[in-house]
């Protein structure tokens, strides 16, 4: 809605939360499936909406292309060519049946921050690129942050060889997708070319809900440990096999969930755990479950608190496995440590919080971020935006446009007030 609309509409113009809010809508229309939003790494709903993108920024006067793992990468330059950037972003990928806001919301926002400066002619010390991440969920090959580890050259090579559940591996869908396998290198970025990194995120709890607030500085991007486990029992006739002799995979992964359950309810510090996903074979009603596959994923305020626990309920399901004569399978397919934000690059963020007259209230963030990956190239910070009743992941997760504009007006005053580091002290 313009601002004209909005007038007739008898509220405040809120330009920027207009525009975003328009874009975010767009973008939710680009999805694999018609009655929810999926858009999946190395799709045609990811070249869809990577096109639609690259649009955005070149409107938005920055000069723009895909890279190598199929980021859009767009870049506003400073006073002169070639300066070192401030780095905004976020990905552009979903979940599955996602809500709309959880990445295009930092993504828009910042593309809709450089539109507004462009058409004030503003210039700065500093470039400005926005990058949108290609794959931070992990939904298809099971491995998270691929495109921002791209970036920050911490991509593993070994991933390419991972498969999704059409055993299409990740190699076959980049060449498919028209990108080159061997030369994922060249999304890599030296860290002398990033001043700073900030992302602009729903905080996906309800934490400046509760508190009523539209936006938040975050302290810490809490660490994660996810699993695949492989469950493999005996597949057997429902009808003929005495229950003291099966060796059931699916009833013996149904123990082992809830004992993961249990170890986290019980923690009483914080720590999170989640079966998401949940395969068994050979899938007949009238068959014993021979073998089920299954994802966990562990989450804890602190890393030692997290690395303990992670111990602990491996102990606790091996032992079960054992009872019930399963063979147990775990691999670790991803994992991060807890990362803190740049004390001087949150200050900044405080600043702008501040300048924009809201309340200044820290939070940790106990979803993961492309951040955890791009601190390996520069110092990282982050804006949280309030999202209705904290929801996330799901496709009633919403924000009010007030909401968007707010975090759009904190995110423009943080760059036109930004120093780098030196500078900063
Ligand atoms: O899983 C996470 O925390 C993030 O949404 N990828
Ligand atoms: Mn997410
Ligand atoms: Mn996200």
């Amino acid at each position: 809605m313009s601002e004209t609309n909005a007038a007739t509409a008898g509220r405040q113009a809120l330009p920027l939360g207009d525009e975003i809010v328009g874009r975010i809508n767009r973008l939710a229309a680009i999805s694999e499936a018609p009655d929810n939003l999926t858009r999946i790494f190395l799709t045609p709903e990811h070249r869809g909406a990577a096109d639609l993108i690259l649009a955005w920024m070149v409107e938005a006067g920055m000069s723009a292309h895909l890279d190598a793992i199929g980021n859009v990468c767009g870049r506003y330059e400073g006073e002169r060519p070639g300066l070192p950037c401030l780095m905004l972003g976020s990905h552009y990928d979903t979940v599955r049946d996602a809500g709309k806001w959880d990445g295009p919301l930092g993504l828009i926002t910042a593309i809709s921050c450089v539109a507004d400066l462009n058409r004030r002619g503003r210039r700065f010390p500093f470039a400005i690129e926005v990058t949108g991440f290609a794959d931070e969920e992990g939904v298809r090959f099971a491995s998270t942050l691929l495109g921002s580890r791209a970036v920050a050259g911490t991509f593993n090579e070994r991933v390419l060889a991972s498969k999704d559940n059409a055993e299409i591996s990740m190699r076959e869908a980049l060449v498919q997708f028209g990108l080159d396998p061997e030369h994922i290198g060249a999304a890599a970025r030296a860290r002398s070319e990033l001043l700073a990194y900030v992302e602009l995120h729903i905080e996906q709890g309800p934490v400046l809900e509760a508190k009523g607030l539209p936006v938040g500085v975050v302290s810490a991007i809490a660490g994660a440990t996810r699993m695949a486990a492989r469950v493999t029992g005996m597949a057997g006739h429902a009808g003929t096999v005495p229950m003291e002799l099966r060796r059931d995979a699916l009833a013996g992964a149904a123990e082992l969930i809830c004992k993961i359950e249990e170890l986290c309810l019980t923690d009483g510090r914080g720590l999170v755990g989640t079966v998401g996903y949940i395969h068994a074979t050979p899938g007949a009603t009238n068959v014993i479950p021979g073998q089920v596959h299954f994802t966990i994923d562990l989450r804890a305020p602190t890393d030692v608190h997290r690395n303990r626990a992670v111990a602990d309920i491996v102990r606790q399901i091996e032992a079960i496995a054992k009872r019930r004569k399963l063979d147990l399978r775990l691999d670790v397919t991803h994992e991060n440590r807890t990362v803190p934000c740049a004390p001087w690059l949150k200050a900044q963020v405080a600043e702008a919080v501040a300048g924009e007259g809201y309340p200044v209230f820290e939070l940790a963030s106990g979803a993961g971020h492309d951040g955890m990956a791009m601190v390996d190239i520069a110092d990282v910070a982050m804006v949280f935006v309030r999202c209705r009743g904290g929801i996330s992941h799901h496709p009633d997760e919403d924000v009010e446009l007030a909401d968007a504009d707010a975090g759009a007006r904190v995110l423009l005053r943080l760059i036109e007030n930004f120093r780098p580091r030196k500078a900063a002290g």
